[in-house]
């Protein structure tokens, strides 16, 4: 039977990957290998010609080990993934990496690895997806009418974050998304029973899922297609659990030794004979299984060939939200006017904290960038995140606004997952201190340059009485170690708007926002264009050489102003360096760095957060050394020592 040898030969190339690799996951290849040759035979809509079309259906591999069948998968579905590319799986440089990145490989549509990001992901993508729907779907034209199909383990289902995104996906009701589990019972410390009791079926029935059990998940080909079918209908997502062997037909067959080491060469050909193969042969397709891909590649080139024609016709009776539709797909511009709308932004120079600010200029941006989506994990009012949208809801899914709830994990993996599907701007919102909550996502996210706005208010000691809980202290080192993660604390109101410029620019980073919950003085000199250099000279007392720099961020820059009037009665010429964000100083020219930071003029540094990372710019730091104080903000400041009193003491 031709489509058996299909699913064999994804069997082999992947066994064959891990042992060419001496590295790799064989096991939940064996056994998921029918559902994939299923999925990319009979039911994705794809064109892997137009990998990034625009509707294609996505697919995720949440359970991320197990890419030796993806790339096997892709290759034979006509991606840009070769026979060689499979050959150097794992290896430097190659486009097969040990995960998937969805940078890195053709077809790849989620980075995965760290379990269950890819189901959050997922939900993103399946928002996206109805959010796209609704606003430009127009009767007889589905132009937007993708399903997201994921595959999962169970240690993707074990993870929390499973557990927070499927809960919301069940209440928004995401009838588009299907994911296929793999239900083999096995883990790497061996058997779930260890430590894995819960009836998955009824946790996602109580979360509002349809679900579907099929029994014989190696062998029964028409039932995993029609388990799909049946969820194609559903008005619900829906989880189907796959029953299989991981490792199937392989001497390890269900036993955690299938999990994660290379079968060995007698292993990799006991298996080859087992499943009927020719076990003399490596990397082997046989013609007859070319032959059946080259038809299903047709048949999805067709499928965008179609598409392309209802577009066109699309264009004609909807011009105006075809070239929308072009603007954030295609083009991936910003609306012509977004510029003016943030230089219409009124920086007055009141008293205002700069959480405050950033809800204003969010609210105008939203007006004029509607590909602008967001939402906040239950802090909506102290993020200052509202703006004029309605909810995304069962029956508004074309609200621009998500009630993520209290899950900050899969929050941020969603925004991911929105971004992943393309067309959409997301952000999310919350305490800066729980982004550390979410770190799995924001990590991944970043290495998948993946974008999304962080709100993060609340951002030191200064938050005061909800105390050290709640006061982030080694966070914004977190965040300026990690690459392709910007982040910016902007003093004021001029900053905060370079913050936003900078943001929405940036097209591949994901920023942060580092925001107070107090309110800090607007600054006379600040310079919002200067600001987007990261580091620029905010002031300084004389001209010529200073005698001292003083460098800081966000709500402590007027500190430094303050400080230095009192340095400048003592006949010092004293700079202010206003650094609203050290990433973006970073990619600077030495050149413009030694322009601010002079060589050989001493230099100190003052931030409400860890000195750590302060001594490559400065050689005296005033910061956090420890956790803060449940007390009112202004008097924690004075505490830990952000006076102008206590620099000018340290200082001389
Ligand atoms: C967040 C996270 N923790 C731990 C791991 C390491 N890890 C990779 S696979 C795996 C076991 C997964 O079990 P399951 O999902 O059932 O996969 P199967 O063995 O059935 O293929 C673990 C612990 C990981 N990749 N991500
Ligand atoms: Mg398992």
């Amino acid at each position: 039977m031709e489509e058996l040898r299909c699913i064999n030969t994804l069997r082999c190339l992947s066994i064959d990957m891990v042992q060419k690799a001496n590295s790799g996951h064989p096991g939940m290849p064996l056994g998921m290998a029918p559902a994939m040759h299923i999925l990319y035979s009979r039911i994705l809509k794809f064109s892997s010609k137009h990998s990034k079309w625009s509707s294609r259906d996505r697919f995720v591999l949440s359970n991320g080990h197990g890419c030796a069948l993806l790339y096997s998968m892709l290759h034979l579905a006509g991606y840009n993934v070769s026979l060689d590319d499979l050959k150097n799986f794992r290896q430097s440089g190659s486009n097969t990496p040990g995960h998937p990145e969805i940078n890195i490989t053709d077809g790849v549509e989620a980075t995965t690895g760290p379990l269950g990001q890819g189901i959050a992901n997922a939900v993103g993508m399946a928002i996206s997806q109805e959010h796209i729907a609704a606003r430009f779907n127009k009767p007889n034209f589905p132009i937007a009418d993708s399903k997201i199909y994921v595959f999962c383990g169970d240690g993707c289902l074990q993870e929390g974050i499973s557990s927070e995104a499927c809960s919301l996906a069940g209440h928004l009701k995401l009838k588009n998304l299907i994911i296929i589990y793999d239900d083999n019972s096995i883990t790497i410390d061996g058997n779930t029973s260890l430590s894995f009791s819960e009836d998955i079926p009824m946790r996602f029935k109580s979360c509002g899922w349809n679900t579907i059990t099929v029994e014989n998940g190696n062998e029964d080909i028409d039932a995993i297609e029609n388990a799909i079918r049946e969820a194609q209908e559903s008005d619900r997502p829906t989880i189907i659990s796959l029953k299989t062997y991981i490792g199937y037909k392989s001497p390890f067959e269900n036993t955690s030794k299938a999990h994660g080491a290379p079968l060995g060469i007698n292993g990799v050909s006991a298996t080859k004979d087992a499943l009927n193969m020719d076990s003399s042969k490596s990397f082997e397709i046989p013609n007859d299984v070319k032959e059946f891909y080259a038809n299903i590649i047709e048949k999805g080139n067709k499928f965008y060939d179609d598409w392309e024609k209802m577009f066109t016709e699309y264009s004609k009776q909807w011009p105006n939200e075809a070239a929308e539709y072009n603007r954030i797909f295609i083009e991936k511009k910003l609306p012509n006017n977004w510029k003016e709308c943030l230089d219409q932004f009124n920086d007055d120079n009141s008293n205002v904290a700069t959480r405050s600010i950033s809800g204003k200029i969010l609210k105008v941006i939203a007006d004029c960038v509607p590909e602008l989506v967001g939402g906040c994990a239950d802090l909506t009012p102290s993020c200052k995140t509202s703006f004029n949208t309605v909810d995304f809801q069962p029956g508004s899914y074309h609200g621009r606004y998500f009630r993520f709830g209290i899950r900050e994990h899969a929050m941020i993996a969603i925004c991911n997952g929105i971004s992943y599907y393309g067309g959409l701007i997301p952000f999310s919102a919350t305490f800066l201190n729980f982004i550390t909550y979410a770190w799995g996502a924001v990590r991944v996210g970043a290495l998948s340059h993946a974008r999304q706005i962080y709100i993060m208010t609340h951002d030191s000691i200064a938050l005061g009485e909800d105390g050290p809980t709640h006061q982030p202290v080694e966070v914004l080192p977190l965040l300026r170690a990690t690459p392709n993660l910007v982040t910016f604390r902007p003093a004021d109101v001029r900053e905060v708007i370079a913050s936003y410029e900078f943001a929405f620019e940036n097209q591949t980073t994901p920023i942060v926002l580092s925001l107070t919950r107090q309110s800090v003085p607007s600054l006379v000199q600040s310079d919002r264009y200067k600001a987007l250099k990261g580091a620029y000279i905010l002031q300084q007392t004389s001209e010529g050489l200073p005698d001292i720099i003083l460098i800081g961020s966000g709500s402590e820059v007027h500190l430094l102003v303050e400080t230095s009037v009192k340095l400048e009665k003592k006949g010092m010429n004293v700079r202010i360096v206003s650094s609203p964000s050290l990433d973006v100083f970073e990619q600077q020219s030495i050149e413009y760095r030694r322009k601010i930071l002079v060589p050989d003029v001493p230099v100190v540094s003052v931030e409400a957060s860890s000195t750590f990372g302060w001594a490559k710019y400065a050689h005296y730091n005033i910061g956090m050394t420890t956790f803060g104080a449940s007390a009112p903000g202004s008097e924690n400041m004075k505490r830990f020592g952000f006076t102008s009193e206590n620099i000018l003491e340290k200082i001389i």
